[in-house]
This record gives C-alpha cells, sequence and structure tokens, in this order.
C-alpha cells in the first residue's frame, strides 16, 4: 500500500484522456487500493486514477460520513442522465478552491468491479455529482473547465504562485 502524489491543475497531464482497462490483473487491484489510501489520506470523497498520473478508467469513491464504504468503478459509461442540479465542488487537484457546477441530478451507469465483473447502478445526490466529477477527470476535463474564463484564470495564477513558492515545476 502507498499514497500517491496527486497532480494540480494547471498541470498538462491531467488533461489526458485515459484508456479502458483490458486486463484484470494484479496491478490493477495494487492500483485501486493504492488510490482509496490516498483517498482516505487526502480527505476527498473520490479519485480518478488521471490524479495520480496513471492514464486508465479507474475511479475509487466514498461518499459514506464513516469513510467506510470504497467503491471502485472501472470503465465507467453514463447510461442515463435526469434532472439538472447545481452544486459546489472542489477537486484535489485544484486545492482550496469550491465553486457552483451545475451537472445532472440522477445518473444510472454500468462498470466494471476490480475483479472485471460487470454492474450497473443508480446515483443521485453527492454520489451522483462526484461519479460525473470523476468520469470527467478521465476523460482530461476540470470543473474549472465549467467556470467563467476570467475564474479560471484567477484560479490558474492562484495556484501557480503557490506551486512556484514550493518549488514545483510548471
Ligand atoms: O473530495 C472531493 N469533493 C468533492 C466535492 C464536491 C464535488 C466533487 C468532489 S470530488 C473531490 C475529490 C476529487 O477531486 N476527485 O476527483
Ligand atoms: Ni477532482
Amino acid at each position: 500500500m502507498s499514497i500517491l502524489t496527486i497532480l494540480e491543475f494547471p498541470d498538462r497531464r491531467l488533461r489526458t484522456k485515459a484508456r479502458d482497462v483490458t486486463v484484470f490483473d494484479r496491478s490493477v487491484t495494487d492500483l485501486v487500493e493504492d488510490m482509496i489510501e490516498t483517498m482516505y489520506d487526502y480527505k476527498g470523497v473520490g479519485l480518478a486514477a488521471t490524479q495520480v498520473n496513471i492514464h486508465q478508467r479507474v475511479i475509487v469513491i466514498d461518499t459514506s460520513e464513516e469513510k467506510n464504504s470504497p467503491l471502485c468503478l472501472i470503465n465507467p459509461e453514463i447510461l442515463e442522465k435526469d434532472g439538472v442540479e447545481e452544486s459546489e465542488e472542489g477537486c484535489l487537484s485544484v486545492p482550496g478552491f469550491f465553486e457552483l457546477v451545475t451537472r445532472a441530478e440522477h445518473i444510472k451507469l454500468k462498470a466494471r468491479d476490480k475483479h472485471g465483473k460487470p454492474f450497473e447502478m443508480e446515483a443521485g445526490e453527492l454520489l451522483a455529482v462526484c461519479i460525473q466529477h470523476e468520469i470527467d477527470h478521465l476523460d482530461g476535463k476540470l470543473f474549472v473547465d465549467y467556470l467563467s474564463p476570467l475564474k479560471r484564470r484567477r484560479i490558474k495564477s492562484k495556484l501557480e504562485k503557490i506551486h512556484k513558492q514550493q518549488g514545483k515545476k510548471k
């Protein structure tokens, strides 16, 4: 088990489109375990593999209060979307910023578990928001893309300033 490093906006690697998992072996279950540990360590409700610079379609989520119900979605596909809802979103790759984003209120999806077994599920509320947010990551998309160019630019320059102070590249 290990805690992975999370890429931060505006890192270009967050714009990579992830590929489907085709082989379900130990490397996938190990990745899922590390992603769950990383999500809990950073106190996030979800994490997409893209955020830890692994460009495969793997998501982990835990919206439970007790943080004891991790859900893993591999190769997720939204089948149906219903309703519209606006909620405040944050992202571990955009630390310290929270903004309103409009998404489908309720979704139906199919995915595979960490062993490759297919399943379908429905989601509403925070879980639905989170799944849509994580699938966006797999497509190289971030919640800041839904904001005005001005807001996005401000967030970008504030994070760049922080990264410079931290001595990070880009
Ligand atoms: O921890 C997170 N909280 C959150 C809150 C509202 C909408 C989406 C999220 S996901 C985020 C973790 C994260 O960045 N996942 O990619
Ligand atoms: Ni995120």
